[in-house]
């Protein structure tokens, strides 16, 4: 990666370490709490602490990891930034920052208590919903300096397909731009003007829809960064090669078209929502499934295909000829199969009738630690160990890839301590986002304690390995000896078929992604807005 542009994915990067030691502090708390056995000192308050870590992890250490990401994988496929390009990166970059600041100062003064899904009817500190708005703007900045990167490379490379990772970089950019205009619509127009009391009411439904709209992607968000590292830079580190670049390719532009679609099977126990909407979003969440069906035959072809090049006999010989002792790849791959687990949790969640078993209940806490803090997570890590001596100049030496392979081992047993527990838990009917209580003794609630307890256990080893993450990374970033370390980008199989143009065919993909998005919502939002509650005005957004 040019140094230049180094800097840049490096100063994403500290934020990035910054946000999971806070937040990871706040989650030990949060289980201890939750186990009956701890209170919050200086008059904290729970949902104050709940909100901060999740707007500091969810929101904020994914945001700026992603960014710093993307721009670095940029760099290197697609070439150097040019000045202007970088420019405007690091404007994107101050934004984020900014704005990070802004909604973390309410949250400490105890004016944001909303949850990091912050829609209506719950009411935050108008300089909250600001400095939300500033990351959301500060991501569209960064992410013009990526499109623009891909459309001089085109420019440059007439009728050659573009590098794969600039690609799915795209993509992934393009889908939150678009998911982004949900979110940024209700907080400009609904919640400003109601949290700055220009408005009396808000209109929660919509709100909620338009939040929604935006929420689902968002874990597309998280998860497709993770997916290109899956595809593209693990068959390197393991001595392989990609399957196929076209399969890679397609899986990304179904995401594209799935992942925004469907952000009303969160809300399928709401009223307001017609149920043919409800099950046509349903149907949708299904199709999303299928291109993580396809990433998963993919990968398991990358591993099989290496471990027979290697001399692997028998159904599952390829497994023992996998590099088991290096962390990069190892962390990663128990990322992905705790994958199995997660998506599997999400198409219980999708299915409307065990919908309404599971919704609101700690259950869909585990599914998402499951998913986003640990496959999502994990890979991420694995990334940081090669990435940040790459962008710093240093090497990964034994002894921190030893001390890299226990941090990741340690998240693994913690989150699933933590992330079982939870999925148990709430099939006992335990409610999530809410403070520990006995419930004046209830012999249902005592049933949940011992779940209770194994979440702080979970959580006190998810501590120690946080620890261990940024002892590593401080380790990487400044002490590590100088060297090169690879950037690993794999080449593409040779029987794999030739990648056909039509995959830079913007028009095509986007042309798709709105009429399947004008579909999905236009009844939805108008039936919204009609059926108002009695009393709202104006445009009946209030
Ligand atoms: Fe979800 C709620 C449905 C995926 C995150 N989800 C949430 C929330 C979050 C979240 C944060 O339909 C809570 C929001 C809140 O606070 O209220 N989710 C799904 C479905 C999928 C899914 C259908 N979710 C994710 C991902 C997330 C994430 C990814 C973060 C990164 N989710 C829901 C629904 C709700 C929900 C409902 C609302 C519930 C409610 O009532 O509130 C699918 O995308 C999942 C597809 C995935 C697969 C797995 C493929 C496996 C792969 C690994 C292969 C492994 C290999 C290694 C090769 C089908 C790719 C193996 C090697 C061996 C040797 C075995």
């Amino acid at each position: 990666v040019d140094a230049r542009d180094g800097k840049l994915a490096m100063a994403h990067f500290y934020v990035f370490i910054v946000a999971l030691a806070i937040g990871g502090l706040a989650g030990l708390l949060q289980t201890l709490v939750r186990s009956g056995k701890f209170e919050l000192p200086f008059g904290i308050g729970y949902y104050q602490l709940l909100t901060l870590h999740g707007v500091v992890l969810a929101l904020v250490m994914t945001t700026f990891f992603i960014m710093g990401f993307l721009h670095a994988v940029v760099s290197k496929t697609a070439g150097a930034y040019t000045n202007r390009q970088r420019t405007l990166a690091w404007i994107g970059f101050a934004l984020l920052t900014i704005g990070t600041i802004l909604a973390a100062i309410m949250i400490l003064l105890n004016e944001a208590s909303v949850l990091y899904t912050f829609y209506a009817p719950l009411q935050a500190h108008a300089v909250f919903y600001i400095g939300l708005t500033l990351v959301i703007v500060g991501s569209w900045v960064g992410s013009a300096a990526v499109f623009m990167k891909y459309g001089q490379w085109r420019k440059a490379n007439p009728g050659q397909t573009s590098p794969l990772l600039t690609f799915m970089a795209v993509i992934t950019l393009m889908m939150w731009d678009i998911a982004t205009i949900g979110v940024a619509t209700t907080v400009l127009f609904q919640i400003l003007p109601w949290s700055l009391g220009l408005v009396e009411t808000i209109n929660v439904g919509l709100s909620r829809t338009l939040f929604w709209y935006f929420g689902h992607p968002l874990v597309y968000f998280w998860l497709l960064p993770a997916y290109m590292v899956w595809y593209a830079i693990i068959p390197k580190i393991i001595g392989g090669k990609i399957f196929s670049d076209s399969l890679a390719r397609l899986s990304f532009v179904l995401l594209l078209f799935f992942s925004i679609p469907v952000g009303i099977h969160h809300q399928l126990v709401e009223p307001g929502i017609d149920p043919a909407w409800k099950f046509i979003q349903v149907v949708l969440t299904f199709l999303v499934v299928i291109p993580s069906l396809m990433t998963a035959f993919s990968l398991f072809a990358t591993f099989e295909n290496y471990g027979r090049s290697q001399g692997a006999k028998g159904l599952f010989g390829w497994f023992k000829k996998l590099p088991w002792g290096d962390a990069r790849f190892t962390i990663t791959f128990i990322g992905m199969l705790g994958f199995i687990p997660g998506g599997a949790g999400g198409i219980v969640n999708a299915s409307h009738q065990m919908n309404a078993l599971v919704h609101n209940t700690i259950w869909i806490t585990g599914h998402f630690h499951m998913t986003v803090a640990f496959a999502v997570i994990l890979t991420f890590y694995g990334v940081a160990y090669w990435l940040i001596p790459h962008l710093t100049g240093r090497i990964l030496t034994k002894k921190m890839n030893k001390l890299a392979m226990i941090q990741g081992i340690t998240w693994t047993i913690g989150m699933i301590f933590m992330s079982s527990s939870m999925h148990i838990e709430g099939l006992l009917g335990a409610p999530r986002r809410s403070a520990f209580s006995d419930y004046g003794g209830a012999a249902q609630a005592a049933e949940w304690i011992p779940y209770q307890i194994a979440q702080a256990v979970g959580g006190s080893i998810l501590f120690i390995s946080i620890i261990l993450m940024v002892y590593v990374f401080i380790n990487l970033a400044f002490f590590a000896p100088k060297g090169e370390q690879e950037f690993p980008i794999g080449e593409v199989a040779k029987g794999a078929e030739k990648t056909p143009l039509v995959f830079d065919n913007w028009k095509l993909w986007l042309g798709i992604s709105v009429v399947l998005i004008i579909f999905a919502y236009t009844l939805p939002l108008v039936d919204l807005i009609q059926n108002a509650p009695p009393g709202s005005k104006g445009f009946k957004l209030w």
